[in-house]
């Protein structure tokens, strides 16, 4: 009989719709090549042993612990929830092995929930008579943030690691937990660069910006900042950081059904100025990007993309640019060139059609 279960899940970079995914609005991620496989052996007592190709030395750890703030937080977290929803009765043996880079915006810490929460389910494959579904598992997943790390995220990155599927985009609807899948550009890529700048949601910046859409949602009385009429939050009678908060918040949600027309009728310039308009949204209005990353952004459409922007929950990791698939090298070169600080990470797009 098997004694352990594996289970993997990607990282995933976000096309456009930031902040949108705990003020009711659309995100539109797409899954990495980056990624994560986990490999669970559960054990009888309640011990969580975790080894990563990240960490040199293994992390020894107990169900009943709190977090500390460490990588491991993650893991006992996980554990915890597999445990509250009858997938396990104990602790586990974990080991990582992972190419999704830590700190960068690209959900790596998701994954890691959501493949746990995977291989637990294997683990109870058969035990239970209705599987819990991949919309539960990113549910749960979202829990272990919010409730065990303190992370007040909202459900776009544990959406996007648990049903993503390559070559496409999740057209995700946060309110309702519904879905399209839209196929990526064949003719340009999605290019994430590194901006050299990591970054941690537990660093309070993004707690101050949920705790400003929070203060507006209370004036608005709803929960759904993004669907608010744009006159009736210009005139409101708000301080400024929780109205240029929910001035974003409008704007993004529509730039993301514009960015969802525009892949759906192949406009690439539409797609693009959609993304620039974003960036300087997140700039001016939600105030959550960096003099550097508006640099790197400014060379990345300078030298040729179609449009570019920052990705995730801001405050340094990575920018994501839209370039002709024919002119990604001589770009990428250049790009990197002017900005030696900068790495490509990852690119996503549609197979070429006819191959
Ligand atoms: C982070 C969060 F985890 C997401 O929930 C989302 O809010 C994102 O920042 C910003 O769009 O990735």
């Amino acid at each position: 009989m098997t004694d352990h279960f594996t289970a993997c899940a990607p990282g995933r970079v976000n096309l456009i719709g930031e902040h949108t995914d705990y003020n009711g609005g659309m995100v539109l991620p797409a899954a990495l090549s980056v990624g994560l496989e986990v490999t669970l052996a559960p054990r009888s007592d309640s011990a969580v042993a975790v080894t990563s190709n990240n960490y040199d030395a293994p992390a020894i750890r107990d169900l009943a612990d709190d977090a500390v703030g460490d990588w491991a937080d993650t893991c006992v977290g996980a554990l915890r929830e597999a445990n509250a929803l009858g997938l396990l009765d104990g602790g586990a043996t974990l080991d990582v092995v992972s190419t999704i880079p830590e700190g960068s915006g690209l959900s790596s810490s998701a994954a890691l929930i959501v493949a746990i929460l995977k291989a637990a389910r294997f683990a109870n494959a058969g035990a239970n008579a209705a599987p819990l579904t991949d919309i539960e598992i990113a549910i749960a997943a979202r829990r272990v943030e919010n409730q065990y790390m303190g992370v007040p995220c909202g459900i776009m990155d544990q959406m996007a690691v648990a049903l993503a599927t390559p070559g496409t985009a999740m057209a995700l609807d946060t309110r309702a937990l519904q879905y399209d899948l839209v196929a990526l550009p064949d003719t340009h890529e999605l290019i994430v660069v590194h901006s050299g700048l990591t970054r941690k949601l537990t660093d309070g910046r993004y707690g101050a910006r949920k705790a400003e859409c929070d203060a507006a949602k209370r004036y608005f009385g709803t929960e759904d900042l993004c669907l608010i009429d744009w006159e009736e939050a210009q005139n409101a009678d708000l301080s400024e950081a929780p109205k240029k908060r929910t001035l974003h918040c409008i704007s993004e949600n529509l730039r993301v059904h514009t960015a969802i027309s525009a892949l759906q009728n192949r406009d690439i310039p539409a797609l693009g100025q959609a993304m620039n308009e974003s960036h300087v949204s997140m700039r001016d209005l939600f105030e959550m990007s960096l003099p550097p990353i508006d640099a790197l952004v400014a060379s990345a459409t300078d030298l040729g993309a179609v449009g570019a922007r920052l990705t995730g929950g801001g405050f340094g990791g990575c920018i994501v640019a839209c370039i002709a698939k024919s002119e990604r090298d001589t770009w990428l070169a250049k790009l990197l060139d002017r900005h030696p600080e900068a790495r490509l990470i990852d690119a996503v797009s549609a197979a070429a059609s006819g191959t």
